[in-house]
């Protein structure tokens, strides 16, 4: 039976870089959960009996999660539902079942790299039928809808049992309860030699892989050790936990400081890598050399010829704003565009979808193709393990020979996390106002030859998206970018990058944060980090 409950809105269901993320507890109120997946139902026009995917990493609260999706799904007039076993699918497992069965969208329920768990972070997001997140507009209206919402729909029935593979019928449609993984390996051997990187393993190269307790345990564990040979114990911290066993699952140097310790022993694995809660980032560290996720996009692309599903080469490169511009200089050696788009995966699906672009990244440790329209995290580690096996190089000799080619981009991300809402955006308010005096403006032996706040005119679309983040470009070609994270949950955080290029490979070997201390010190003053945050030093460097 169908049931319309009353209900009243909630303040502050706005989306943000990458759907609605909140503490879970936030999400745990009675209503809230079922307030938004209704606006999302209000905002969607025509699936009447079409196709919906849903799946979440596994966090805390996803299991209660998904019958709540589920019922209102149904109650609003999907037909059928694909839902990974155990309400688990990795994010571009997601995005590659969107598409393989051309379903109307998807609903994925994850607040990624953030921490899960009771006191932790939830999540939710509404991916549309090219398998991407939903865009701006769409998600302008949901927030929109979340304001005024009276009622929500949803099927009174017993919950659904997800750990089953197989299909019920429920309330005038049917949920298919499905294995989160065999389509996704069966995309990933379509893309890359697996008869190679399997003889790469036999050669006795070794993986390390952390999935962090999270979602790509289950994936990994079948495409590199079952499917590749590269032998059990391959993957590590493989059983996905409600709680990520209480670890933090961002694939970064501070939170994956045990793959770099491990990394830099002389007789550590040739690769180690990490993916994040729901399986879009990844990590990459080669035996005493770690690839920036900057450069790891600029690699790729510039390699990603050596894998079969890349082989007739590619169309163009796209880039978030903040990421380096390392594949800005691959994109012209190879005689293609380079889109320079605002933070955010779902401003590359118009690019992808119209052919422009077919590989893309970004500086926050996502990079991805035209296979999916989400960031793939394995897609990642597998595209560097084709290239590793191809070149019959290791991941150091790889990156050092990039940079003589093409130069090196020192690059480095400064986070002040969990300030006060207030000081962070007097400090952008500040920044946006002095903008036209920047121009021309010198700080000891560094002058400004441009300031603006990035705007980006879709190409496909025409749509305009403006402050997207307050950019600072030195004469000898430097860069400080400062932008306001869209992704946290609790007061504010600032963003700041970093970016100086150097040409001689003479110059190409310096510790990063030493390369950039002057420039580091200038974004300090420059913004006024302390007086805005009271923070005289950042909480996070990768
Ligand atoms: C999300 C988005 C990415 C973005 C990242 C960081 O990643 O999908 O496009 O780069 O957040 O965004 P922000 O700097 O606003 O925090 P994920 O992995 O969290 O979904």
């Amino acid at each position: 039976m169908i049931a319309a409950i009353a209900t009243t809105p909630f303040e502050g269901q706005k989306p943000g870089t990458s759907g609605l993320r909140k503490k879970t507890p936030v999400f745990q109120q009675p209503r809230y959960l079922e307030n938004f997946v209704q606006a999302i139902m209000d905002c969607l026009e025509g699936f009447e009996g079409a196709t919906l995917v849903v799946g979440g990493d596994g966090r805390y609260f996803n299991r209660e999660a998904i019958q709540i999706v589920l019922k209102i799904a149904l109650a609003n007039g999907f037909g059928r539902i694909l839902v990974g076993q155990g309400g688990v699918l990795s994010t571009p497992a997601a995005s590659n079942l969107i598409r393989k069965n051309r379903a109307f969208g998807g609903i994925v329920l994850s607040a990624s790299h953030n921490p899960g768990g009771p006191d932790g972070d939830f999540g939710i997001k509404y991916n549309v039928g090219n398998g991407g997140p939903a865009p701006e507009k769409l998600t302008d209206a949901i927030y929109e809808r979340t304001k005024t919402i009276a009622h929500y729909k949803i099927l009174e029935a017993p919950d659904v049992d997800v750990d089953t593979l197989g299909t019920v019928r429920l309330g005038g449609g049917e949920i298919e309860v499905i294995d989160p993984v065999s389509d996704y390996a069966e995309l990933m051997r379509g893309l890359f030699d697996f008869e190679r990187i399997a003889a790469l393993f036999r050669s006795g190269f070794r993986l390390r892989f952390d999935a962090m307790s999270a979602v790509t345990g289950p994936y990994a564990i079948r495409i590199f050790e079952e499917l590749l040979g590269a032998g059990a114990g391959t993957v590590m911290n493989g059983t996905p936990l409600p709680d990520f066993g209480g670890h933090h699952p961002d694939p970064n140097l501070v939170h994956c400081k045990h793959l770099l310790d491990l990394a830099m022993t002389p007789d550590g694995p040739d690769l180690c890598a990490a993916s994040d809660g729901d399986g879009d980032r990844n990590l990459i560290i080669g035996r005493g050399q770690f690839a920036t996720p900057s450069d790891s996009l600029a690699i790729l692309a510039a390699n990603a010829r050596l894998a079969p599903g890349y082989a007739g080469g590619i169309a163009g490169i796209a880039r978030s704003m903040p990421t380096s511009r390392a594949a800005d200089r691959v994109a012209q050696g190879l005689g293609v565009k380079l889109y320079e788009t605002p933070t955010g995966w779902k401003f590359f699906g118009n690019l992808l979808d119209a052919g422009l672009a077919t590989i893309c990244g970004e500086e926050s440790a996502g990079t991805g193709s035209n296979h999916v329209r989400e960031k793939d995290g394995l897609w990642a580690v597998l595209l560097w393990l084709n290239i590793l096996a191809a070149r019959g190089e290791s991941v150091k000799a790889v990156v050092v020979s990039h940079w003589a080619r093409y130069g090196r981009n020192y690059y480095s991300r400064h986070d002040y996390e969990e300030v006060a809402s207030d000081g962070a955006n007097a400090l952008v308010k500040a920044l946006r106002e002095g903008l036209p005096a920047f121009k021309g403006k010198r700080f000891g032996g560094l002058a400004i030859a441009s300031a603006d706040d990035f705007s980006y005119h879709d190409p496909v679309d025409g749509s305009d998206s403006t402050h997207q983040g307050v950019r600072l470009h030195f004469e000898d070609g430097a860069r400080i970018v400062y932008r306001l994270s869209g992704t946290g949950t609790e007061g504010a955080t600032l963003r700041v990058y970093i970016e100086r290029f150097e040409p001689d490979p003479a110059g190409q070997n310096l510790e990063t944060q030493e390369a950039l201390a002057e420039l580091i010190a200038l974004s300090r003053e420059i913004a006024q980090i302390e007086r805005y945050t009271g923070r005289a030093a950042p909480s996070v460097i990768t």
